[in-house]
């Protein structure tokens, strides 16, 4: 299933996030050796570029709203979303494999679209978050929050057209390392067909045995997995550059292993690498964090 070449795209942006910087994120992530990296994983890499991505301060958040609630920049998230989206449909359709670089989580809409558009696919979401608010339910009104629901038509996302990816089911989504939840997201997940492993499961199970689990449940009766991994699901000590930290996250041995038991299911379709904030980080280490990472999920071997 693994292809063989690795297609970077970056994508820019912090439309979907509070605090600015994020979307420093994909120059900070290559400056960190991303493509060295990966190469010594034994994969060949195309740098595709970063798609178009106007800072935010040219734009006004709520020059668009969606039919009630709140998402800012909705209206710049669906161009990010759209270009992205046609960036990584034309990657596999190529046969590469393609490596997003975020930005904050709301380009998952994109990614995940993308892989989703002429494929039945499944998502593995390594977070700390559930990203399963809706315009309506969000605290905050930050996208960041809602990938997961946009992507499975969740709520008023289900007229979002260019939100919902058509070749993803939720009984093929898991999600892992759950430990901040909102309470209307709780109900939304509990509602839907995912599945949820929290930290604690992690803490009683092992991080081996809920990664195998989770990749089962994603992969079964699919044509391949996309992994977003938002650096958030790492403990704050391990992964400082995050814009939303959360304490009580995977440690960077339980991380790797599950890069690595991501890399064994032979099951990745695509991958996301996103929420790393240059502007919070301790000299770009969560940069290179998600690199090593990356080269985990792809292959790296030790010996
Ligand atoms: N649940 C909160 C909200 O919706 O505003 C915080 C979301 C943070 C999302 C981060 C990136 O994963
Ligand atoms: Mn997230
Ligand atoms: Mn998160
Ligand atoms: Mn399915």
């Amino acid at each position: 299933m693994t292809a063989g070449s690795v297609r970077v795209v970056g994508a820019p942006t912090d439309y979907g996030a509070n605090r600015r910087g994020v979307d420093m994120g994909p120059s900070a992530i290559r400056y960190a050796g991303l493509a060295a990296e990966l190469e010594r994983a034994g994969r060949a890499v195309v740098d595709d570029g970063d798609v178009r991505a106007p800072r935010a301060e040219e734009r006004d958040p709520e020059a668009e709203r969606p039919a009630s609630g709140r998402a800012k920049f909705i209206r710049e998230t669906r161009e990010v979303a759209t270009r992205l989206a046609d960036r990584v449909a034309g990657a596999l359709a190529a046969d590469e494999l393609p490596l997003v670089l975020g930005g904050d989580h709301s380009v998952a809409i994109g990614s995940v679209t993308g892989s989703a558009r002429d494929a039945e696919i499944g998502a593995v979401w390594f977070d700390a978050h559930g990203d399963f608010n809706t315009p309506e339910t969000s605290p905050s009104g930050n996208v960041h929050g809602m990938p997961l629901a946009a992507v499975l038509g969740v709520g008023e996302f289900a007229d979002v057209e260019w939100a919902n990816a058509t070749g993803l089911d939720a009984s093929n989504v898991a999600i892992v390392g759950l430990r901040s939840v909102d309470e209307s997201e709780r109900f939304a997940i509990a509602d839907s067909d995912a599945t949820t492993f929290t930290m604690s499961d992690i803490d009683e199970r092992g991080i081996a045995s809920v990664a195998d689990d989770a990749l089962d449940v994603a992969a079964a009766g699919t044509d391949g997995v996309h992994v977003s991994l938002d650096l958030d699901w790492l403990d704050p000590r391990e992964a400082p550059g995050v814009g939303t930290p959360v304490r009580g996250g995977a440690t960077y041995r339980e991380a790797h292993t599950a890069m690595e038991t991501v890399a064994e299911c032979d099951c990745l379709r695509s991958l996301d690498l996103v929420e790393v904030n240059p502007i919070l980080d301790d000299r770009n280490e969560t940069a290179a964090l998600a690199t090593e990472l990356a080269a985990s999920a792809l292959g790296k071997q030790i010996l």
